[in-house]
């Protein structure tokens, strides 16, 4: 048995993440336009936050003012610095750079917000890490055009690269084209498509078809974007984004196995293609199975095999499990809103995910296998909810303690089995609104921001015992992940 007993690269990038919709607020300032974000209200614990139709008097929009990060981003880079952050990632409002999607020239304001934000960090030698569209769709491009159901929406998103590429091109090397593509592969969920694609799907459409067509022209934005970035500065790193859940097998009976395989196709040949630049043969036959007739053209071919990506970013939460069904075909008949089951092997969260640390050893061994590039651990992080003590500190002993299994796993996958790591942002730098319910009170950070769901709250932050573990873990490049002083700030009084 031989352990390799090297620590993480000396320019590891440790740092942590958010998305400019759940943070900047500011949702109207700076000539920004309405992003599909700022359409969404917040919801309950369990119920789904609601899509109106423009914005409307009466409805809470969480993200309008998310945590006012378009104003108060010095103080917060500066806390980034304080825990010792590499890199930072983010993404640019594509609503703030072209407010309503089909301009032909960007906006000047929303650019000189990114120039100022960027240079904040560069200050403190802090990398940013930048993703092109990261749920912020301009909101026009729905009602004008369907979001990504239209080609031309494909344009307008390469139009918005161009744009940011060049204006950053000596101020941002690492990208990411779209967050989390893969979430819609969960095309029954109204939830994905429209934060994805900006789509809602009418009751008599085929959802699979749409997402299959949506994901196709978003992959093919990717590969244009690899391009068209590679060309304007050659020592970009862009990279593709998914949502890294495995699917594992309920049992080991086969028909589970083969139900878990096609559950994983179907998850990940959206970076199939990024990565390979080509279709995999199952899907290819599956549309013809299906009888769908999309619109992939031969130049759209030639374009996926130019625009590789040059690594692969990943956000790991949770695993999941699925079980076949009697009388089907597994091969055929994976619709995962339906099809996922309880893995009673694994704990849950206050919100139902199943928080499984080595399955992020197994995630990072499987996508090495499979794709043979650089992995970026771009989100990882449990939301949960926090208590802020009278004298302004938060005891956060179970984010510690997610954050601590899975950098060991993370290391081990790393010292042991020799997968190459670029990084590890954690969800989140700073308690932002959620994706999935707009809640402030899901929270992710290591800096507490005092502001409830309803939007009341002063906005001050506060350093959580979790910064200061962070701060730690860092400083010794991984080495020490053990509570600071044994846990002096998770152990002190009152
Ligand atoms: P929230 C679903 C499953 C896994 C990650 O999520 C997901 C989602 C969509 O909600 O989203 C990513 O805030 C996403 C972030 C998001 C974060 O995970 O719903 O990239 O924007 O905030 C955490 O608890």
């Amino acid at each position: 048995m031989s352990l390799t007993k090297t620590g993480l690269p000396k320019d590891f990038l440790w740092g942590g993440a958010v998305a400019a919709h759940q943070l900047e607020g500011a949702y109207n300032v700076g000539g920004k336009g309405l992003s599909v974000a700022d359409v969404m209200t917040a919801a309950g614990t369990h119920d789904e936050r609601k899509i109106t139709a423009g914005v409307q008097a009466g409805e809470f929009y969480p993200n309008h003012q998310g945590i006012d990060f378009y104003h108060q981003y010095p103080q917060d880079v500066k806390l980034f610095a304080e825990m010792g952050f590499k890199c930072f990632r983010t993404s640019i409002a594509w609503s703030r750079i072209f407010p309503q999607g089909d301009e032909l020239e960007p906006n000047e304001a929303g650019l000189a917000f990114y120039d100022r934000l960027f240079d904040e960090c560069r200050k403190y030698h802090i990398e940013p890490v930048v993703t092109l569209s990261h749920f912020e769709m301009p909101y026009h491009l729905v009602t004008q055009y369907g979001g990504f159901r239209s080609r031309k929406v494909v344009t307008f998103f390469t139009r918005f690269a161009k744009a940011v590429f060049e204006r950053y091109q000596d101020k941002v090397k690492y990208w990411l084209t779209f967050n989390e593509i893969n979430n819609q592969s969960n095309y029954d969920r109204a939830f994905t498509l429209f934060t994805n694609s900006g789509i809602q799907v009418a009751p008599d459409e085929d959802a699979e078809e749409v997402m299959y067509q949506a994901g196709h022209y978003e992959v093919v934005a990717s590969s244009l974007a690899v391009q068209i970035g590679h060309q304007i500065n050659p020592d970009f790193q862009i990279g593709a984004m998914i949502a890294m859940s495995p699917v594992y097998p309920a049992t080991d009976k086969p028909k589970d196995v083969l139900k878990a395989q096609r559950a994983m196709q179907a998850r990940f040949w959206f970076s199939d293609v990024q990565v390979e630049g080509t279709y995999p043969t199952w899907l290819t036959q599956y549309f013809d199975a299906k009888g769908y007739q999309l619109d992939i053209t031969k130049a759209d071919l030639a374009n996926l095999k130019r625009g590789k990506v040059d690594y692969l970013g990943f956000s790991y939460y949770m695993s999941f499990a699925t079980a076949a069904r009697e009388h089907e075909d597994p091969q055929f008949s994976y619709n995962e809103s339906r099809d996922l089951v309880t893995n009673t092997y694994v704990p849950q969260s206050d919100w139902g995910w199943q928080v499984d640390p080595e399955g992020l050893r197994y995630s990072l061994n499987w996508l090495n296998d499979r794709y043979h590039l650089p992995l970026f651990i771009v989100e990882n992080g449990i939301g949960a909810i926090d208590q802020l003590t009278a004298d302004h500190q938060v005891h956060d002993d179970y984010r510690i303690k997610y954050l601590h299994d899975h950098i060991e796993q993370m290391e081990l996958a790393i010292k042991e089995d020799g997968v190459p790591v670029m990084g590890y942002t954690p969800w989140s730098a700073i308690d932002i609104v959620s994706a999935s319910t707009g809640q402030l009170s899901k929270r992710y950070g290591f800096i507490y921001v005092d502001r409830n769901d309803d939007g009341s709250g002063s906005l001050a932050r506060y350093k959580k015992d979790s910064f200061y573990w962070y701060q730690h873990v860092i400083a010794t490049n991984g080495e020490d992940l053990d509570p600071v002083g044994g846990g002096v700030h998770a152990a002190s009084s009152n």
